[in-house]
């Protein structure tokens, strides 16, 4: 059993306030799709991504970087934003494109919940791809642990809160942990009820419906795999970078 000191969930990134995280070790989660692209391009070597609230802190951050290895990349509504270098498919961020950039990524949702959560003592990302990864940093913690769902729009995700749930679950051993809270009884609720059927309450959730219209199912096919890589985003100075990158000498 994991020795943390308790253990909660957040059901959307509007439903708790700033001060609630600090001091805290917090993992936001948005399974469709910003965290499981933020995993993706740290897989395929991007140098980091700096998470942004809105397209004025994109274009402000872009042009004081100013470089050729930038990528302006986001979503509004599930579609890319007009003269962005990339949208928000997964997809998108393979190696040829992403490799050595340093990515400013504007989401609806995921980027937001990231921001809003900066004043944590850790912040990681975790979607179904790095479960394993993110379950393993979590045994070793001792502080308090917020799962920070980032929902849709002030509303809770199903498929957010899954994830939230399989992580309880596991931080417990396969039963809930003591020192849990409601917000992780819910989700360890949800993550029981389901658990032998993630990617087909993924693809039917109100979020995979959405996107199905503006995507074909492979986004959804794809952010429903199961540990496919053992990438550890973790944000520090305003930058996300993989905790396992090996550092160059
Ligand atoms: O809301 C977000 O941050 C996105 O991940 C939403 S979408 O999957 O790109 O529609």
């Amino acid at each position: 059993m994991a020795n943390l000191k308790t253990l909660d969930v957040f059901f959307s990134s509007q439903s708790f306030h700033e001060e609630e995280l600090r001091n805290k070790v917090v993992v936001v989660i948005d399974v469709l799709r910003a965290s499981s692209t933020i995993i993706t391009a740290l897989m395929n070597q991007a140098k980091g991504i700096i998470p942004v609230e809105d397209m004025g802190e994109a274009s402000r951050i872009s042009q004081s970087v100013g470089s050729d290895n930038l990528l302006l990349c986001g979503e509004k509504d599930g579609i890319k934003i007009e003269g962005y270098d990339l949208g928000n498919s997964p997809f998108e961020y393979n190696s040829d494109t992403v490799k050595n950039k340093t990515l400013i990524l504007n989401t609806t949702n995921g980027t937001k919940a990231i921001k809003k959560a900066v004043g944590s003592a850790e912040l990681y990302v975790g979607s179904f791809l790095n479960l394993s990864t993110i379950v393993q940093t979590l045994h070793e913690e001792e502080k308090d642990i917020v799962l920070v769902c980032a929902g849709w729009r002030r509303r809770m995700a199903i498929e957010d809160l899954l994830f939230a749930g399989n992580i309880v679950h596991k931080l417990g051993n396969g039963s809930l942990h003591p020192e849990a809270r409601d917000g992780a009884k819910v989700a360890f609720g949800l993550y029981d009820k389901f658990r032998d059927n993630i990617p087909e309450v993924i693809h039917s959730s109100n979020h995979a419906v959405r996107l199905k219209d503006l995507t074909d199912e492979k986004d959804v096919d794809y952010c429903s795999q199961t540990d496919i890589c053992d990438i550890l985003p973790v944000l520090n100075d305003g930058i996300i970078t993989n905790f396992y990158a090996k550092k160059e000498v």
